[in-house]
């Protein structure tokens, strides 16, 4: 058998390579059986949106060709992309309307276990949002809050309140474009009625429409996760831990939590650590627990609870394949249904705990807030017991495992290069004024089966160091670069160019800052509008000389953020494109003709060192724009990364 190349990291090949040997099929062999992709799927010309169809449209064809009620090729992709938008601006939002039940059931004593574990952050919110906050206990506080924010999702009147955290030249765009977003569920009602058969049929209005739902996803629902899994959980702080598949232990019970939600996976860390759980595992024949994380759930107790990753999105069904997971615990999104049949191979024991996320044939244990801590201590004996079943001869655990630091938040990260008694974002300005630095770039999003597994971010991440660009990541990105070993401060040694270096030594940051989840790319836009802020290098997000990669993504999530990112003025280079490129219409207008309204851009490639070329570009132009001191440093760009 040949070893296989669907990954950049070694860890993968080898899970991979065993899963193999043992016959079972992951989501790379399931893709193969797909292959021709439909090339109109692919391309964004095929509606299924009425019953006369579905339609399609001959990419090819010189003639203006129609579906059944008339829908032209730009309507389509444009509906389909809306569609997009609009899913991935939902999921993001429900997890968020989860959190804000969460601190409501917490502050009504009807969700023991659970606290206000970040009360300065609380109490700074209320007095933003405009609360009262004298004579307030916490408890009231905190339902006020939570209050307020749950009306984010269903108001009839006014718009976003976190908007306003945006700078004021920032917020007059969108007025003039007409996307400010008004409520988050409201945005998305309205996208989906518009794309529904017979309605909005101008792709330019269609793509407003969706700009506005993406800007209701990063600037109202993943802005308002973040700020209260902060508030319930606690505010990140640099914290230290390992990665990849060798975080699993083959004399331990390990426990995988996978998903978005980090309140079960918050009391599952809480549980693992109590001492009768661990002599309860010890008790099967275990040394210990290993609680390891996949996805963002790993991005969320990493941050907080600085649990071990054992890996991104396509290393979900590799963990299992190890043959050591004795549990795995999934809530919501990037789940893969083909768990199921992986877990079938193996002891492990896959449970599902949302209402809104069931698989087919596999146990059910009901996640409610009231007995999350009781069902966390269930969760974690039964995989105790599941321990006593493992087949040692199925065990194949790859050695890897990284150091990395993560933690850093849009508070918490200036601090650092200010120093304790002057935090600020002017030092990061100066940086950047002075030539030290080239710009800021957020590294986001997930990994595909349609690009070799890590790889386009190593390249593009490790070519932006060495053009002294800083890289703030979150998602499963931030995952690929821990691997790497580009998450430690001693990285800058080895990565950075030699003015980033000196930031890093500074102030001793890694050159790649993990700044969480992907609902925490919300921390990204508060970082941008604090460089604002700060003054010296522009008065919208749009003029600061930033952009924004995501280059192997896979969810309707990952389009709306990109989306949210362009409409608030950051340019993305986005790889695999949405579904548009059967409309050259609709590709031009989301390539070129949405820097009009917003200042900003997308940018579609599939080579990562095009990308990492054109983002170097946009940067020095915007430095050009500002007048900027040319770079200390300059350096040439790799011919291959
Ligand atoms: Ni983001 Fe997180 Fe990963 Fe992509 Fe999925 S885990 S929310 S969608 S695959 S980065």
């Amino acid at each position: 058998m040949t070893k296989t190349n669907k990954s950049a990291d070694p860890a993968t090949i080898s899970a991979h390579d065993h899963a193999r040997q043992l016959d079972v099929a992951t989501a790379w062999e399931r893709h193969e059986t797909m292959l021709p992709l439909c090339a109109f799927g692919d391309l964004g010309l095929c509606c299924t949106i009425c019953y006369m169809g579905p339609c399609r449209i001959d990419p090819f064809s010189k003639e203006d060709l129609r579906g059944a009620c008339g829908a032209d090729r730009n309507t389509i992709s444009a509906r389909n992309f809306t569609r997009a938008v609009s899913a991935g601006t939902a999921a993001h939002s429900d997890h968020a309307r989860g959190v804000c039940h969460t601190l409501l059931d917490t502050a009504k004593g009807k969700a023991p276990g659970y606290q206000v574990s970040d009360p300065v952050k609380l109490g700074k919110l209320a007095t933003e949002l405009g609360i009262k906050t004298e004579n307030l206990s916490q408890v009231d506080l905190a339902a006020k809050v939570g209050h307020f924010l749950t009306d984010e999702f269903g108001k009839q009147d006014g718009t976003l309140a976190f908007l306003k955290r945006a700078p004021k030249v920032q917020q007059e765009r969108w007025e003039r474009a007409g996307v400010t977003p008004r409520a988050i569920d409201r945005e998305v009602v309205e996208c989906l009625h518009r794309t529904h058969e017979g309605v909005d049929s101008d792709y330019r209005s269609l793509i407003l429409s969706a700009a506005r739902c993406a800007l209701a996803d990063g600037w109202g629902g993943s802005m308002i996760a973040t700020e209260l899994q902060d508030v319930l959980f606690g505010s990140p702080r640099p914290v230290r831990s390992k990665v990849n598949l060798g975080v699993l232990k083959a004399d331990c019970v390990n426990v995988v939590v996978h998903g978005h939600e980090p309140v079960l996976s918050e009391m599952l860390a809480r549980a693992a650590r109590e001492v009768e759980i661990l002599d309860y595992a010890k008790s099967k024949g275990a040394a210990g627990i290993i609680l390891a994380g996949i996805c963002c759930t790993a991005n969320e107790i990493l941050m907080r609870q600085g649990m071990p990753v054992a890996g991104n999105f396509l290393q979900q069904e590799l963990a299992v394949t190890t043959g050591a997971v004795d549990s795995m615990v999934v809530d919501v999104q990037c789940v893969m249904p083909g768990l199921a049949g992986v877990a079938k191979h193996f002891h492990t024991k896959l449970i599902t705990t949302s209402n809104k996320a069931r698989i087919a044939g596999v146990d059910h244990v009901p996640f409610e807030e009231r007995h999350a801590l009781e069902t966390a201590r269930r969760i974690l004996r039964s995989a105790a017991d599941n321990f006593c079943r493992r087949d040692p001869a199925r065990v194949d655990i790859p050695p890897q495992s990284m150091d990395l630091v993560a933690g850093f938040t849009a508070e918490n990260t200036f601090h650092h290069l200010g120093g304790t008694y002057r935090g600020s974002y002017r030092p990061l300005n100066d940086g950047i004024m002075a030539g030290r630095l080239r710009g800021v770039v957020g590294v986001v999003g997930c990994n595909t089966v349609r690009v070799q597994h890590d790889y386009n971010h190593l390249a593009i991440v490790k070519e932006l160091l060495k053009h002294d660009v800083l890289v703030v990541e979150t998602g499963c990105a931030a995952i690929a670069c821990a691997k790497a070993g580009m998450l430690t401060p001693e990285a800058a040694l080895e990565f950075a160019g030699k003015g980033l270096q000196e930031i890093c030594a500074a102030v001793g940051i890694p050159p790649v800052l993990h700044m969480g989840s992907c609902v925490d790319n919300s921390r990204i836009l508060i970082a941008c509008c604090e460089m604002v802020r700060e003054g010296g290098i522009g008065d919208d997000l749009s003029q600061l000389p930033v952009a924004a990669v995501a280059a192997e993504a896979m969810s309707e999530k990952a389009v709306a953020i990109g989306l949210y990112a362009v409409a608030s003025g950051i340019t993305t280079f986005f790889n695999p494109a949405p579904r548009v490129l059967g409309s050259p219409e609709v590709f031009n207008y989301l390539t070129a003709g949405l820097e009009k309204d917003f200042g900003a851009h997308w940018v579609f490639d599939s080579d990562p060192h095009k990308i990492a070329q054109g983002v170097i570009e946009h940067l020095d132009a915007k430095r050009a724009a500002l007048k900027l001191h040319p770079m200390l440093y300059p350096v040439e760009m790799s011919r291959t990364a």
